[in-house]
């Protein structure tokens, strides 16, 4: 039996064990800071804060999610997380295509398949997506958490087109990828790189005549207001990738590190089943909204004209990032051979 005086220790050594456990468990809780490039809603914005949810079920963990502008546009915040101020970045190979040359290979017109299911297939199986690019990101210091897709690219202009001559003489925004510029040249437009926050009112002010984007983005940034031309053309799909730095990524416990993977992966499930109709959706409001848009689905012989300019954009793609963009092309034209099946 114990004695009063051992039952007191006891007690003493337990509430002080308890009070270190506490403690540690309160330290190991940490808050970490995520940004994104869109607003709230929007597909970007639902990845991160199913992300945030998977987190903070899981863990003593919190994230703190920043949206567009709140710390400025996409190349401001992945300056911030790769100088370790923020822990988490969502950013589209549209932007990082100048900080990792490889990235810019989703902007070859006519390689991505049209159709979401097998899109989505690639994105899940893809060697190029779940292997190759993690080393690219990983030589700029960043943990590839998850590429996913948004949505089909659909171009809106200031009249309707359907031929590259009628693109001429416009001049259309892309994001700030070389590659991309590239591709709206060979389209026969004067391509017009822009960040984020110009686009809007270069629009209005007829700055700029027309730019891409997946629908649920024409519909939430209100660009069908000063671009009401909708033109399907299939020639791509808008990808985009979350990330964390990688110091912050290897210095963290093995079983916070399959908390992260295992957010990402959760988050990307979540995702693919809210894209699933959003651009039909999205598609309704904006015709409800607005009588002055016009929706222009290219047929098959009007597509040709346009994916009779692609080898070009491919070539480019190829000077610009030499042997590793050519095994990594390969790799991407292998893995959707496998897809299509
Ligand atoms: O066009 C852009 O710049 C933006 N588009 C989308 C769909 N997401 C973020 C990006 O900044």
């Amino acid at each position: 039996m114990f004695n009063r005086k051992t039952l007191k220790h006891l007690v003493g050594v337990s509430c002080f064990t308890l009070a270190a456990f506490g403690a540690a468990s309160v330290a190991n809780a940490d808050n970490w800071r995520y940004a994104h490039e869109e607003y709230e809603g929007d597909v970007q914005d639902v990845f991160a804060y199913k992300f945030k949810e998977y987190i903070e079920d899981n863990s003593d963990h919190t994230l703190q999610i920043y949206r567009f502008g709140e710390l400025g546009e996409s190349d401001d915040i992945m300056e911030q997380t790769q100088a370790g101020i923020l822990q988490f970045v969502n950013q589209s190979p549209g932007f990082t295509g100048s900080l990792i040359p490889e990235a810019q290979i989703f902007f070859i017109p006519y390689l991505m398949p049209t159709d979401m299911d097998t899109v989505i297939e690639f994105f899940r199986e893809s060697k190029a997506i779940n292997e190759d690019f993690p080393k690219l990101y990983a030589n700029q210091g960043l943990e590839l958490l998850q590429m996913y897709p948004e949505g089909e690219m659909v171009v809106t202009v200031d009249e309707p087109v359907t031929s590259p001559a009628d693109f001429q003489g416009k001049k259309i925004r892309t994001m700030t990828n070389p590659l991309l510029a590239s591709t709206y040249e060979a389209f026969g437009a004067t391509p017009t790189p822009l960040p984020w926050g110009e686009v809007y009112g270069a629009l209005q002010t007829n700055m700029i005549q027309g730019q891409e984007n997946p629908i649920f983005w024409i519909e939430s940034g209100g660009l069908y207001e000063v671009s009401p031309n909708l033109v399907f053309t299939k020639h791509g799909w808008f990808t985009t990738a979350a990330m964390a730095n990688q110091k912050f990524y290897n210095g963290l416990p093995e079983n916070d590190q399959k908390l992260i993977q295992d957010a990402a992966d959760y988050a990307f499930e979540e995702i693919i089943q809210h894209i699933d109709g959003l651009a039909e959706e999205a598609l309704a409001k904006i015709q409800k909204a607005s009588d002055k848009v016009t929706v222009t689905r290219l047929n098959d012989e009007q597509i040709e004209a346009f994916k009779a300019r692609a080898p070009k954009v491919e070539e480019t793609f190829i000077e610009m990032t030499g042997e590793s963009g050519r095994e990594l092309l390969n790799q991407f034209k292998a893995d959707l051979e496998a897809v299509e099946k």
